[in-house]
C-alpha cells in the first residue's frame, strides 16, 4: 500500500486507465452476458443510499420499506403478492438460500437426513455450488429432446430421501423453459419442494405472455412451486448486484432463522449479513421507473433482435440449435466446431460464449445488443466464408 495518500486526480486518471482495459457495453461487442449497462435511474438511486445495511435494517427502516415493496413488486410479476423474501447479491445466493430453505424444511417437516436434489442437467452451475455446501446428493435430470427436464425421468427418481426439484425458467444456454405445470402437480402431489429458478426468465416471461407469446405458466400460479429466484441485475436494468428469492410461505425464512442477539432485529435468514441497501434502492427505482409497460417495451425489442439475429443466422447457412423461446441464440457452423469459430470471432473483437449441451455459439441478446450491432456481427461472419 502507499504510504501516503494520492490526489484525488491522480485516483481517477488510474481508475481510467483500468476502465479502459475493460469491455464496454455500448460497444455492442459483449454478446455472452446476462448482465447489462444498468438504468441511468438506478445508477442515481444506487448512489444515494450506499450508507444502508440492510443486515441490520432496524437501523434503515426506510430502506427496509423499499425492499419490501420490490419484493411485493415482484411477487404480482409472479402471482403472489404475498410472497416472502428478499433482495440478494444475485442468482446464486437466491438459489442458495432455496435449497437451505429446502432442506431444511425436509429436515423438519419428513425427518430427511441424507438429502438428495433433483437437478436438471440444464440447471446452472450455483446449484452444485450449493450442494458441496450443503453436503447433498445431486440426481442430475436428463433433458427431453427440446432440452428440458424428462418428466418421466423425473418421476422414476423421486425417493424418500428427495428433498427438492428444481425446475428452470430460462435456462442458461438455451433460454429453455422446464415443463413447469407438470413438475408442479409432481411436486405439489408427493409433497416435495419446488425451486423454480426464473433468474433470466422472471425479467422477461411475464412480460412476453402479455405481448401473447404463448409460454407455460412457471410461477406461484402453480400451486407446487415453492419459491423462485428472479434477478433484477439482468433484464431487470438494476446495477450489479441484484438478485431476489421469492417464497410461498413466511416458514421457508423461518427454517433459516439464526439469533442475532446485538444487531435491531432478534433474527437473520439470510446467508450474508451486512447487505446492500443501495441494490434495494435502485431496484426499486427501476421497477417504479420503467413500470410494467416499460419492460414490456424493453423485453419487446430485445425480442425482436433474438429473432433478427436468428434469421439472419439461417439466411446465412448456420444451424441454429433450437428455436429461441427467450432472448437466447445458439448457432452452428456446417464447417467448423463452436471453439473455432468463438476463436474467430474473438480475434474480431466479439465476445460471444458457448453453450455446452448441445455445444454452439451461445449470444444473450441483452438490451445494450442493438439491431445496427447485429448487423455488423453478420458482417463479420459473412467475411468468414
Ligand atoms: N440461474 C441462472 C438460470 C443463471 O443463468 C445464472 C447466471 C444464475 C442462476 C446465477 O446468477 P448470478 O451470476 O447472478 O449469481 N447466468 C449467467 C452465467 O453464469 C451469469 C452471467 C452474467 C454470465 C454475466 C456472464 C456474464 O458476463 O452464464
Amino acid at each position: 500500500m502507499n504510504k501516503k495518500g494520492l490526489t484525488e486526480e491522480t485516483i481517477f486518471d488510474q481508475l481510467n486507465d483500468f476502465q479502459k482495459k475493460d469491455l464496454k457495453y455500448n460497444s455492442g461487442r459483449i454478446l455472452g452476458s446476462m448482465c447489462t449497462k444498468p438504468h441511468p435511474i438506478a445508477i442515481k438511486a444506487y448512489t444515494k443510499f450506499l450508507n444502508s445495511n440492510m443486515g441490520d435494517y432496524g437501523l434503515f427502516p426506510g430502506t427496509k420499506r423499499m425492499e419490501d415493496e420490490v419484493i411485493q413488486m415482484l411477487g404480482g410479476l409472479l402471482h403472489n403478492e404475498q410472497a416472502y423474501g428478499c433482495v440478494v447479491t444475485g442468482g446464486t445466493e437466491a438459489n442458495l438460500m432455496a435449497i437451505r430453505a429446502a432442506r431444511n424444511t425436509a429436515k423438519k417437516e419428513k425427518g430427511i437426513t441424507s438429502p438428495e436434489l433433483l437437478l436438471p442437467k440444464s440447471a446452472h452451475f450455483s446449484f452444485k455450488k450449493a450442494a458441496d455446501l450443503m453436503n447433498l446428493k445431486c440426481i442430475p435430470l436428463e433433458l427431453d429432446d427440446n432440452y428440458c427436464v424428462d418428466i418421466d425421468f423425473l418421476n422414476e427418481n423421486i425417493s424418500k430421501n428427495t428433498m427438492a426439484v428444481i425446475g428452470v425458467a430460462g435456462t442458461t444456454e438455451l433460454g429453455e423453459i422446464d415443463p413447469l405445470p407438470a413438475i408442479s402437480d409432481i411436486c405439489f402431489d408427493k409433497n416435495i419442494y419446488l425451486h423454480v429458478d426464473a433468474a433470466l426468465g422472471g425479467f422477461i416471461i411475464p412480460f412476453l405472455n402479455v405481448l401473447d407469446y404463448d409460454l407455460v405458466d412457471f410461477d406461484f400460479k402453480l400451486d407446487g412451486v415453492c419459491s423462485i429466484t428472479t434477478d433484477p441485475h439482468k433484464m431487470g436494468l438494476a446495477p450489479i448486484p441484484s438478485g431476489a428469492i421469492l417464497f410461498r410461505e413466511k416458514k421457508y425464512l423461518d427454517v433459516m432463522n439464526i439469533d442475532t442477539p446485538y444487531l435491531t432485529m432478534k433474527q437473520q435468514s439470510t446467508i450474508v449479513g451486512t447487505r446492500s441497501g443501495a441494490s434495494v434502492a435502485a431496484t426499486w427505482a427501476v421497477m417504479k421507473y420503467l413500470g410494467y409497460e416499460g419492460y414490456c417495451e424493453i423485453v419487446k425489442e430485445v425480442m425482436f433482435n433474438t429473432h433478427f439475429l436468428a434469421e439472419e443466422l439461417v439466411k446465412n447457412g448456420y444451424e441454429l440449435v433450437s428455436n429461441p423461446l427467450l432472448n437466447i441464440v445458439s448457432f452452428n457452423s456446417k464447417d467448423c466446431s463452436p471453439e473455432v469459430l468463438l476463436k474467430y470471432l474473438k480475434n474480431n473483437g466479439w465476445i460471444a460464449s458457448l453453450s455446452t449441451c448441445p455445444p454452439g455459439i451461445r449470444i444473450v441478446l441483452m438490451p445494450h445488443i442493438t439491431k445496427e450491432h447485429i448487423i455488423d456481427f453478420m458482417d463479420c461472419l459473412k467475411k468468414r466464408s
